[in-house]
């Protein structure tokens, strides 16, 4: 992907590459204990073998794609008894650091061996993510570099502060490819990120496909909703401008590769969450589908970056016929446990309507055998336990609250730390700026605290960093925004409160720059980073 704006290039390194001493000085996120013990280090050679049984073949397959291309290795994945220079996913309970047996992990490097051990899978491949690390950036070269492919003797025992690591892409704003959405999630998960929420509808756009049922009493069309609702996007720029309007704004996906994308997604442990936004930002469905509007007629398209003028009827059965069918096709794409259902800026809904239609969605949403999530607006209902309230804003935090005594949780994503489409500072081509203005570097989306307002550290199940696209036209451009406040907020979710400071995360962004180069990823080269 070409970024269609004329923007700082990803840092050329003031250093050479290889000169950066790849270490446990530099593993973001930080773990939680990680020495370097001193011995040899670790050397992947041309004998190398990935040592993995059973289910951990999986991660064992998907570590030898990621090294292959940079070391030219063969590194078959075998069974094996480990050799010195293999790598060993070892899978097995009691494996983990204890009590964190679900994405828990520990990884010892040393001349022998480099082994993960894990009691799950997902734990395997998130050490896998932190030994990754350990290796030169040459690693994520994707074509064959000669490089001294050795990663520091250490000692890790490592794991989650909170279980939900989210990022948010809106793609109804901007659409994205479906290689591009894989590409984001490949980087994501560099950084333990285990959650992709796709804001999928929204005023401007429709972007996933629903089928006409066979149980269709009001003879709804629901192709619509692609053939007409995918057509927009937030053209905040007009014609002219060069962030570009047209076909990169515009898509939709099929179910087939909204699939595609969840699989991928799985394969690297993360959990996606879909969102169909309601009963306001609608727009697109109700100029998608006539019988959707009180007086039957379609709305226009708006291209514009408006909100809040748009509504569902909360007082006819179509929207509820309609929402069963939606919400039904998409819990059978959707292995995770999540369905979000929006919830936000309802502003022409009325108070009355707004509690109607979260009545009658959320025991569909339970039918379907999902729990809820939805912005936190929507603790303005009572939510079953396990359902999950998005911390936005503060504006509802009584309501929060009560819904938390009853045993919903909640992700925080206080616009003001995590809205990652808001500008770095003024001098930014795309962004916003009303959650965030001037300083809106790094250092801000990492330097707080997720667990505030009288939430307790078990009410908060994560942190998401939200991508809303209406300044946003493709990946290269989503990567900017990204890299590094996605960084911050990932350390946010995963490391202890305690074992979070801003000069040492700063000075491990350092090398991070190389390593997002090699990988042909875009970011933003802060300021206040040393990039080496
Ligand atoms: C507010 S945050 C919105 C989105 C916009 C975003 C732009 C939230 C739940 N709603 O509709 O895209 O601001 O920053």
């Amino acid at each position: 992907a070409v970024a269609l704006v004329a923007m700082p290039a990803a840092a050329a390194p003031a250093m050479p590459v290889a000169s950066v001493e790849p270490g446990v000085q530099r593993l973001l996120p930080r773990p939680v204990e990680a020495v370097a013990t001193g011995r040899a280090p670790f050397a992947l050679g041309e004998g190398s073998h990935i040592v993995a049984r059973g289910a951990a073949r999986q991660v064992g397959d998907y570590l030898g794609d990621l090294l292959r291309p940079a070391t030219g290795y063969r590194l078959p994945v075998t069974a094996r008894s480990p050799r010195r220079g293999d790598i060993v996913l070892d899978l097995g309970p009691g494996k983990a650091p204890e009590g964190h047996a679900a994405e828990g992990y520990r990884l010892v490097t040393d001349e022998r061996s480099a082994t993960i051990s894990a009691d799950t899978p997902a734990g395997l491949f998130l050490g896998v993510q932190t030994f990754r690390q350990l290796l030169p950036a040459w690693a994520e070269s994707r074509t064959r570099v000669s490089a001294v492919w050795q990663a520091q003797a250490a000692r890790i025992s490592d794991y989650p502060r909170f279980a939900y690591r989210g990022v948010m892409l809106d793609v109804a704003r901007s659409y994205l490819t479906v290689a591009e959405i894989k590409r984001y999630i490949d980087t994501a998960v560099l950084f333990k990120v285990n959650t992709l929420h796709l804001h999928l509808t929204d005023d401007q756009a429709w972007r996933i496909a629903v089928t006409t049922p066979g149980d269709n009493p009001s003879g709804l069309d629901y192709d619509a909703l692609t053939r007409v609702g995918s057509l927009g996007g937030a053209d905040v720029y007009g014609n002219g401008n060069p962030l570009g309007t047209g076909p990169a704004i515009r898509g939709y996906y099929t179910q087939r590769d909204y699939a595609e994308v969840v699989a991928h997604a799985k394969a690297r442990f993360v959990t996606v969450v879909p969102e169909i936004d309601g009963p306001g930002h609608t727009n697109a469905a109700l100029a998608s589908i006539p019988r959707l509007n009180p007086d039957g007629v379609a709305k226009p398209m708006n291209t514009t970056a408006d909100v809040g003028y748009s509504t569902l009827d909360a007082n006819s059965p179509v929207t509820y016929e309609f929402l069963r069918t939606v919400f039904s096709q998409l819990a059978a794409l959707t292995p995770g446990p999540y369905l979000h259902i929006g919830g936000d800026e309802a502003l022409v809904t009325g108070h009355d309507n707004y509690l109607t239609y979260l009545r009658q969605l959320l025991p569909e949403v339970a039918r379907l055998g999902k729990l809820p999530m939805g912005w936190n607006e929507y603790a303005a209902v009572d939510l079953p336990p396990g359902a999950v309230i998005q911390f936005w804003r503060g504006s509802t935090l009584a309501d929060v609250l009560k819904q938390v005594s009853r045993g919903a949780k909640v992700v925080m994503s206080p616009a003001g730390t995590t809205y990652i489409d808001q500008k770095y500072d003024p001098s930014s081509p795309i962004g916003l700026s009303w959650a965030c203005r001037n300083a809106c570097d790094f250092d801000r989306y990492y330097d707080w605290q997720p667990v505030r307002d009288g939430l307790t550290e078990s009410d908060v199940i994560g942190v998401t960093a939200p991508l809303w696209s209406e300044t946003v036209r493709g990946l290269a451009q989503a990567q900017w925004l990204s890299y590094p406040r996605l960084v911050s907020i990932a350390e946010v979710g995963w490391t202890p409160q305690a074992g979070r400071n801003l000069p040492d995360f700063t000075a491990r962004l350092s090398s991070l720059g190389s390593r997002l180069t090699i990988a042909g990823v875009n970011f933003r080269p802060s300021p206040a980073v040393p990039w080496t």
